[in-house]
């Protein structure tokens, strides 16, 4: 059971929080079968393609509802943004072992102006929750980030953005973990030692009350997720409300 309130206190005290193989064995392997369908479907990867991206990721694989629509990922998320969460975006990578050291360079997601006197938040407005279907290890390639406190600033704190950066903490989480972290977090995710493929989806979640857009909000509709929302309260209420 996900204790709420414990990854609440963590994502304001440090950022991130990790909920270690949150799907279990059989979901893995169901979500890599769905994943590689669309990759196969996009020409696959191969030396010359070392990086898919599957955006809007809902939208291509409306099968990913029930993954999506956990009642407790969705009540957690809801005790971390004190708010209902609105599914805002949803997404998909896969990987090989020809991709960039650096599969993505250091970033936040942060795109809000901040004030002249620096965040006074009391919450995150938007989170991350990524799964890390193979796991994140130096063999299969890791999340690897800056812890932050809530309203710490948000200031680029090193010059280069493919070099280790003093204090980071490399992730390392079984397969089928989530990390659900603030989008002011400063990370990267660096390819592992050990040919193969990396999965990783997952969704950013915004404060239902608010408003702001963001430029990687993305929509998901189609007949066969309206079905899904149907059967599926917690998903029909990250799409269309409290
Ligand atoms: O590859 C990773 O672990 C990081 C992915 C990432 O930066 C993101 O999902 O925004
Ligand atoms: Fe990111």
């Amino acid at each position: 059971m996900i204790d709420r309130t414990a990854v609440a206190t963590e994502i304001n005290e440090r950022g991130y929080c990790v909920l270690e193989a949150c799907y279990h064995e059989e979901e893995c392997r169901q979500i890599r079968a769905i994943m590689d369908r669309l990759c196969e479907q996009k020409g696959g990867l191969s030396p010359n393609t070392s990086y898919i991206g599957l955006v809007p990721f809902l939208q291509l694989a409306p099968e990913m509802a029930p993954f999506f629509g956990r009642p407790d990922l969705v009540e957690t998320f809801a005790e971390v943004l004190q708010d209902a969460p609105r599914l805002a975006h949803s997404g998909a990578s896969v990987t090989n072992e020809y991709a960039n050291p650096f599969i993505i360079s250091w970033h936040t997601h942060y795109q809000w102006e901040v004030p002249p006197d620096g965040l006074n938040r009391q919450q995150p407005e938007r989170i991350f929750c990524n799964v890390y279907v193979d796991g994140s290890t130096p063999e299969i390639g890791q999340l690897i980030l800056i812890p932050r406190r809530l309203n710490d600033p948000i200031d680029q704190p090193c010059s280069d953005r493919r070099a280790d950066w003093p204090g980071q903490v490399n992730v390392v989480a079984p397969p089928g973990s989530a990390v659900i972290f603030d989008s002011a977090l400063w990370h990267t995710g660096k390819r592992g030692t050990k040919p193969g493929l990396r999965h990783l989806f997952g969704g950013e979640y915004q404060r239902w009350h608010d408003l702001r857009p963001h430029p990687e909000d993305n929509i998901s509709e189609s007949p066969a997720l309206a079905q899904y929302k149907r059967d599926l309260p917690a998903l029909r209420r990250l799409i269309d409300g409290p």
